[in-house]
């Protein structure tokens, strides 16, 4: 399996309630490297523009709005199939439904609170990294990935 990078986001329920540090060592024990990191709280317009393919969705509004009501952690892992590993490790998108075990499941709330995000796929992994970092703040471990 190819060596990938994908983007996360520690979101603001987890942060409020002081768990993304519990998130981060999951990350650590799961193999995943983490090469690029920052806490930032995101701008309407950053969260807007970062959500813009659900735009036309009912819940966009109210999306934008937990995700601009604190700070979140956007990270940027790599590793072998990372942009699935990391899915799996977050488990299915509601909270509700995710099974312990899973990021979602043990952290989240619904489906909207669910504690973090993922790149769905290479393209949307490439988009969403260079959103969100320069090529200078990615610390890669493989060689064979240059700075996006
Ligand atoms: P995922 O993050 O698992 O790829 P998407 O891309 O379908 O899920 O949805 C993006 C985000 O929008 C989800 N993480 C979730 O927080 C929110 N969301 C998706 N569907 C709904 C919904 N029906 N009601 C409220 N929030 C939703």
């Amino acid at each position: 399996m190819a060596v990938e990078r994908t983007f996360a986001i520690i979101k603001p329920d987890a942060v409020k309630r002081k768990v993304a540090g519990q998130i981060l060592a999951r990350i650590e024990e799961s193999g995943l490297e983490i090469v690029a990191m920052k806490k930032m709280h995101l701008s309407q317009e950053g969260a807007r523009g970062f959500y813009a393919v659900h735009k036309e969705r009912p819940f966009f509004d109210d999306l934008v709005a937990f995700m601009t009501s604190g700070p979140v952690v956007a990270l940027v892992l790599e590793g072998e199939g990372a942009i699935k590993q990391w899915r799996d490790l977050m488990g299915p998108t509601n909270s509700n439904e995710a099974p312990a075990g899973t990021l979602r499941g043990d952290f989240g709330s619904d489906l909207e609170q669910n504690a973090t995000h993922g790149s769905d796929a290479p393209e949307t992994a490439r988009l969403e990294v260079s959103y969100f970092f320069n090529a200078g703040e990615i610390v890669g471990v493989t060689e064979a990935l240059p700075p996006q």
